[in-house]
């Protein structure tokens, strides 16, 4: 039987996602009763074009540029036989919140309109760059470091690829082959991506067939046209509950959510009731890592029924606090406002 080619390839039931043409939301119910990291089946995704299918037999990674003395090609299994590192990273996209530059700003801007659920953490074991980039023997006066992806080209800009300089590139970024335990699933990056801890999802480039290492500035669609001033997330928080939740009047309730920033970790997060009016310290618990998620809870016991806004505001140790509005941005990125997230007391 022939079947239409699918942009994603892991199913995306609709209690887990909301798909957004060749990308897919999280719904931050997923999020509820899980552990720290987001499983696999339900991190979202967000394609350019469709998900590749790669061969490994065939694959390979090329390393090369004016910026390296030995250029040359790595197999999948001469990476794997690498020194490996294991992070605890989000990815978070640019765009991830969008939707209430419009819905709560009423100035809206195009784009897939996100809700929060453009953001995942994932355990990712792969091989510092910073050690590949010394294995071709990287040179002083290398500048910036441009991975681009084997997808498709993407309209006519050509493939996905975003320079980033050689100080990030040195630092903590993983070439990375498994996620939460398995090999990269097709849809995020199989068989290596980028994992760039702290920045702007485009950064963390899927399905990676070659690394440039220039001694000059380098410029692309992804670094001049989109995403063109972004780099560091900012702060956001959710709640691990429906839009619209309902939750019966009376009973005590644990209201969970997670706060994230790519500026550090989360050192404060408070939590309102009452549409802004008072504001109340959650407590945490779990993990507290810098460059992924910290988890929170706060109890309620709604005493009347009808729809309330519930709202979450975190601190990072950089002292940002998340702003009540955002300043608009042409193209939606970096919402890190207060979400006003609506809910429905009812009887039980
Ligand atoms: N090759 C390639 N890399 C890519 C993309 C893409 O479309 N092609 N999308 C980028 C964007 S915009 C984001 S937000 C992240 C999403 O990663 P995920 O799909 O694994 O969640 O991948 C980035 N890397
Ligand atoms: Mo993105």
């Amino acid at each position: 039987m022939k079947q239409a080619m699918a942009a994603i390839v892991k199913p995306l039931p609709d209690h887990l996602f909301k798909v957004h043409g060749n990308s897919a939301e999280m719904r931050w119910e997923a999020m509820s009763g899980q552990g720290y990291h987001t499983p696999n089946d339900r991190f979202f995704v967000r394609n350019h074009t469709f998900t590749p299918l790669i061969d490994l037999i065939t694959w390979r990674l090329r390393v090369h540029g004016a910026g390296v003395r030995c250029p040359r090609e790595f197999s999948y299994e001469e990476l794997r036989a690498m020194p490996s590192r294991t992070y605890d990273v989000a990815i978070e996209c640019a765009g991830n919140g969008r939707r209430f530059y419009r819905t709560q700003q009423h100035d809206g801007a195009p784009g897939t309109q996100w809700g929060l659920g453009g953001i995942g953490v994932a355990r990712w074991r792969g091989v510092p760059l910073r050690h590949l980039l010394k294995e071709v023997g990287v040179l002083p006066d290398a500048v910036d470091v441009l991975p681009t992806g084997l997808d498709a080209p993407f309209e006519d800009h050509g493939h996905v690829r975003r320079p980033l300089p050689i100080d990030k590139a040195m630092d903590d970024v993983l070439v990375a082959y498994e996620m939460n335990g398995v090999p990269l699933p097709a849809d995020h990056g199989f068989p290596m991506r980028l994992v760039v801890p702290g920045w702007v999802g485009i950064a963390s480039i899927k399905w990676l067939g070659d690394i440039e290492v220039s001694t000059t500035k380098l410029f692309t669609p992804w670094n001049t046209v989109f995403y063109a001033d972004v780099t560091t997330q900012p702060v956001k928080s959710a709640f691990e509950l429906a839009w619209n939740a309902n939750l019966p009047v009376g009973a005590p309730h644990v209201l969970r959510g997670r706060s994230w920033s790519g500026q550090g970790r989360i050192v404060r997060v408070e939590v309102s009731l009452d549409g802004g009016l008072t504001w109340r310290k959650a407590d945490h618990h779990g993990q507290h890592l810098a460059r992924a998620w910290l988890p929170w809870h706060i109890e309620w016991a709604p005493q009347r029924t009808g729809t309330r806004l519930l709202m979450a505001r975190a601190t990072d140790e950089t002292g940002t606090t998340q702003p009540l509005t955002r300043p608009r941005h042409p193209y939606g990125y970096h919402f890190d406002a207060v979400v006003q997230h609506p809910i429905h007391v009812v009887n039980g």
